[in-house]
């Protein structure tokens, strides 16, 4: 199981003639999937996210436009990821501070471990600072 915010590539199969397809399939990806929400129309002076889950795993995907996501772990790792191309997608481990930035015409497919659970965001910094984790 990965722990750290890595980019996974799906396949992207097609030509530029006819178009692509990427497909996830769960046998492929670091957790069974539960669930799938996507955002958009995002004004680009707008941050989403700002939180860390306790349990929810999840791989965020910019299936148009470009999504800049920043990532940092509790041990004070951070990461800067840009996603512009429909067949990447960030994944975002357990414990994993994110916030993300959307260009206007980006549309964020998210890809989840779990049902929506309040409960389990952390949604203030200094508590997620406490964390104890790995
Ligand atoms: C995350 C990032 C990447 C629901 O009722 N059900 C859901 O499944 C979701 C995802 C959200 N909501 C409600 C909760 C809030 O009233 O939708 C509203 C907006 O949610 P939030 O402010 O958390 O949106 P983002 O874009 O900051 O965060 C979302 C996910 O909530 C979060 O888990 O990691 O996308």
């Amino acid at each position: 199981m990965h722990t750290i915010p890595s980019i996974i590539n799906f396949p992207k199969i097609g030509n530029s003639k006819q178009g692509y397809i990427s497909i996830a399939e769960n046998e492929n990806l670091p957790f069974d999937v539960k669930r799938i929400y996507w955002t958009y129309f995002t004004p680009e002076d707008v941050e989403r996210g700002g939180h860390a889950h306790h349990d929810l795993m999840q791989i965020l995907i910019a299936v148009s436009g470009k999504i800049i996501v920043n990532t940092e772990m509790p041990d004070g790792t951070k990461e800067r990821f840009v996603l512009s191309s429909p067949n990447q997608g960030v994944y975002l481990p357990k414990y994993s501070w994110h916030v993300m930035q959307y260009s206007h015409n980006a549309v964020q497919m998210c890809i989840a471990s779990m049902v929506y659970e309040e409960k389990d965001y952390i949604r203030d910094y200094n508590d997620f600072k406490k964390v104890k984790y790995g």
